[in-house]
């Protein structure tokens, strides 16, 4: 790429901002805090090793700092960059108890409320496997100039503004939606901007990848142990059987799935009864992508994750999402209509 062809995510906000005519430049300014605090996580965790082994002799990183866990430093770095620009009144966070409420005088007139998980998969980054920040943006509920409530926070996912994820993996990508199709930019350290790379990204109908933690199959739902059986016999037709891949990490296992075309599925276990993924920080956003992207995301039998009512914060539910061939083979075997 030259500087001729090269298109920074900040050229592509004020290129696209067509999409949208009634917008006030708020969300592109919520934009450019999640994309700085990115590169704060991405310079981070790139560093992770050496400032592990610096802090192994002294117990403090190279710069004397105390040494802060990566999950709770991407969560004040999100926290900061956000409140910091007057650019959302209220944050709940996968790291947080309670929502956020940001009711000073910069944050309290914005309209938009922030949900994300600052580092899913966290416990990764020892063994130095891919990492991401999922995030997801509504327009809040309550009158603008007060402070936020639980009706802010507990809208279904089909009211999502925007919603995406940072991989920080090969290499750091970025991903988002705005409701206008899928779109991916590759973060170049050198120039210290994310460059469009995966422009109008579609995930293939069909996929030949099911992503799941197979250890826990005995405790899986009647049609999911079926549905994986189906996977693994061979048919010429359909390419079977299916390759099983499964990194542990959702947004890596996702991002793999969505541009090769494949199934994750996190379905109820005996650990986790209604599923391990959390519908507000995990599973909405994911599913705003993946079905803005052409696939499909369920909780069960036709019942599409979007449209789920949330009534907690931490809510759980059972997931999954992929290429949506994929997703009608499963929701078959799981309603009992196609048996082995
Ligand atoms: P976390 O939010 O505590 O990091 O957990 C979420 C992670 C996902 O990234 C991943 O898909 C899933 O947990 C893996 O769970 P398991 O180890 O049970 O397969
Ligand atoms: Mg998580």
């Amino acid at each position: 790429m030259t500087t001729a062809t090269i298109q920074t995510l900040g050229e592509f906000i004020i290129a696209n901002q067509k999409d949208y005519p009634d917008a006030s430049g708020e969300l592109s300014a919520l934009f450019a805090a999640i994309r700085l605090a990115a590169k704060v996580i991405h310079r981070e965790i790139n560093r992770a090793g050496i400032v592990d082994l610096a802090g192994k002799s002294g117990e403090q990183n190279i710069q004397g700092e105390q040494q802060m866990k990566l999950d709770v430093l991407a969560n004040d770095t999100f926290k900061e960059a956000l409140a910091a620009r007057g650019v959302v009144c209220g944050i709940a966070s996968e790291e947080e108890d309670k929502y956020i409420l940001l009711d000073d005088g910069l944050n309290k007139n914005s309209k938009y409320v922030v949900m994300m998980d600052p580092l899913d998969g966290s416990s990764n980054i020892d063994v130095n496997v891919s990492v991401g920040t999922i995030f997801s943006v509504y327009r809040r509920k309550s009158p603008v100039g007060t402070s936020v409530t639980d009706e802010d926070f507990y809208q279904p996912g089909t009211d999502q503004v925007a919603a995406g994820y940072v991989i920080y993996g090969s290499s750091t990508m970025l991903v988002y939606t705005t409701g206008h199709g899928v779109n991916g930019f590759t973060y170049d350290p050198g120039l210290g901007v994310f460059c469009l790379s995966h422009p109008k990204m579609r995930t293939p109908e069909k996929g030949v990848i099911y992503s799941i933690n197979e250890g826990n199959y005995v405790h899986f739902p009647d049609g999911v142990k079926k549905y994986i059986k189906y996977c693994q016999v061979e048919d010429d037709d359909t390419q079977r059987p299916y390759t099983s891949r499964y990194i542990g990490s959702l947004v890596s296992d996702i991002h793999r799935n969505l541009i090769y075309g494949g199934i994750y599925l996190y379905p109820s276990t005996s650990r986790y009864p209604n599923g391990k993924l959390r519908l507000l920080y995990e599973c909405n956003p994911i599913a705003f992508l993946v079905e803005q992207a052409g696939g499909r995301a369920v909780y069960g039998v036709g019942q599409r994750v979007l449209e789920l009512k949330p009534t907690s914060l931490h809510q759980r539910v059972p997931f999954f999402a992929g290429s949506p061939y994929m997703v009608s083979d499963l929701e078959a075997f799981m309603s009992g209509r196609v048996q082995l």
